[in-house]
């Protein structure tokens, strides 16, 4: 954990008492705040309470003496409207902060030469998994490395800062709203499309969040800039003309220049220092594959290279990156034919990321169906060799598919894996693939898409498990 004392000994409303909440309650109380926390729900408040929080119901009490409200990132800020508990921090002027600015405050308590690095990554798509691959890259080379933020434990539930650490934050544009004061070494923005307008009030705003992420560096702080949208590359020509050219760093999948990294191909290059040779081979990078992933790999090599890390050792980190769990992760491999793990994939929209990548593929499908159904998987169902569909989306799927793929219907998520296996072996063609990627969400036969994805990597153990024991008894 990482304790907070800016508010010592002052009374501190944490509101949300979800991951974020409950860790920042802990944080604050371990710096010597005192603590007021409430949620709106009463399992939460439950929750919190089993987790040795004390409860204050912030709608009955007078907040004279409260110094700042924490916030969760999911509740809003702004839009559609304030949540009633920043319109009661606003009646007394306290500041509406989320985690991200406590631990921007943990870190200032340390002496400025002694503060562990900061690398914040946002963007509309692919943060996580670029967050992910420089947190690996990091550990992989020997540096002491925390992965936080949107992905995983909240921040404040990690390790603190110490000298040499390094924390690599993924950070949503709800957080940023939430944070005034975080200075990154490298700030990344790897893209931008609209997304939650329904929580910023118009894309402009969603925008601004994003920005603000490098309106808050210090003047040694590094931009690296997804320079693919036309809004993004705007945005890279504004800073460069306000900071010095080596400080702010392009990167493209698809464009060539002169400074920066771009991926093109199957190669990313490395143009930082003038001349520009080819450093990442990505047919290498197996958990990386498609277009999306070229422009997540030429984002972390330049943030890896800024941190001094060199091009042959990131290189051979991408190359040994496992993936993110549930999204396109490879699970494991049998005789040619490669088991990925997509279960995030919980629409069609997702799915087709996966559905592009690969050829000669075993899809699995199914679960509970979302209303948007099949129909964007058009382009991309030739790469289909053959479905297996499970759950209550079965016979929806089976007529959308119906004419177009061969298909058949499995029931169940280990009759499908059991199924695909057999049919993928049997060709004994090299490069196929059993994907589950199941474009429905996994509520029908799973508490979660962690959980499909858990049962899908259990079955693909299990028949590496029954090969060895046949190997055994041979
Ligand atoms: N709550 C209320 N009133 C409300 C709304 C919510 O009391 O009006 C309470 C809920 O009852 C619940 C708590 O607030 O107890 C939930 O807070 P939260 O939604 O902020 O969730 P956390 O568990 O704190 O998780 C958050 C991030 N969630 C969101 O931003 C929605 C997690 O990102 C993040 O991993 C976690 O902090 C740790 O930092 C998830 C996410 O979906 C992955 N992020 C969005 C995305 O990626 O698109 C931005």
């Amino acid at each position: 954990m990482i304790p907070v004392h800016a508010y010592k000994g002052r009374r501190v409303a944490v509101f949300g008492l979800g991951r974020t909440g409950i860790a920042a309650a802990k944080a604050l109380e371990a710096g010597g705040a005192m603590v007021s926390c409430w949620d709106d729900s009463e399992a939460s408040r439950l929750r919190a309470q089993e987790a040795g929080l004390t409860l204050d119901d912030l709608n009955r009490r007078d907040w004279g003496d409260i110094a700042a409200l924490v916030l969760s990132p999911g509740i809003p800020l702004t839009h559609p409207k304030p949540h009633r508990m920043v319109e009661l921090a606003h009646a007394v002027d306290a500041p509406v902060i989320g985690d991200t600015e406590l631990f921007a405050m943990a870190l200032a308590e340390m002496d400025a030469k002694r503060r562990p690095k900061v690398i914040g990554i946002t963007g509309t798509n692919g943060k996580s998994t670029t967050t992910a691959l420089i947190g690996h890259i990091l550990k992989e080379t020997g540096r002491p490395t925390v992965v936080g933020g949107n992905i995983g434990d909240a921040i404040l539930a990690q390790e603190p800062p110490k000298p040499g650490l390094f924390y690599v934050l993924e950070l949503s544009s709800y957080q940023i709203d939430l944070t005034q004061t975080l200075s990154c070494d490298i700030a990344l923005l790897l893209n931008i499309s609209p997304d939650h307008i329904d929580r910023h009030g118009s894309f402009e705003n969603y925008f601004a969040a994003k920005q603000r992420l490098f309106e808050m560096q210090e003047s040694a702080g590094k931009a690296v800039i997804g320079i693919d949208d036309a809004e993004t590359h705007a945005y890279y020509s504004r800073l460069r003309a306000r900071r010095p050219d080596e400080q702010v760093i392009p990167i493209s999948a698809g464009r060539v220049f002169a400074h920066g990294v771009y991926a093109l191909g199957d190669r990313v290059y490395d143009a930082l220092d003038g001349a520009s040779h080819p450093v990442v081979d990505l047919a290498h990078a197996e958990a990386l594959p498609g277009r999306h992933n070229a422009q997540n790999v030429a984002a972390a090599f330049a943030v890896c290279r800024l941190l001094g890390i060199g091009s042959r050792a990131i290189s051979k980190a991408i190359d040994t990156f496992p993936g993110l769990e549930h999204r396109q992760q490879l699970v494991g491999r049998r005789n040619g034919v490669r088991f990925v793990n997509d279960s995030k994939a919980t629409n069609a929209e997702a799915a087709l990321q996966a559905l592009n990548c690969y050829h000669d593929i075993y899809w699995i499908a199914g679960g509970r169906p979302k209303d948007d159904g099949l129909e964007v998987l058009k382009p991309v169902l030739s790469n289909i060799t053959k479905a297996y569909l499970i759950g209550e989306a079965q016979t929806r799927f089976a007529r959308e598919l119906e004419g177009e793929v061969s298909f058949e219907a499995c029931g169940d998520l280990a009759t499908a894996v059991a199924h695909a296996t057999r049919d993928a072996q049997a060709t004994g063609r090299e490069g196929s693939v059993v994907l589950l990627s199941p474009a429905a969400a996994s509520f029908d036969q799973f508490k979660s898409f962690e959980a499909r994805g858990e049962a899908f990597v259990a079955e693909v153990a299990a028949l590496a498990h029954a090969d060895a024991e046949k190997e055994t008894a041979q």
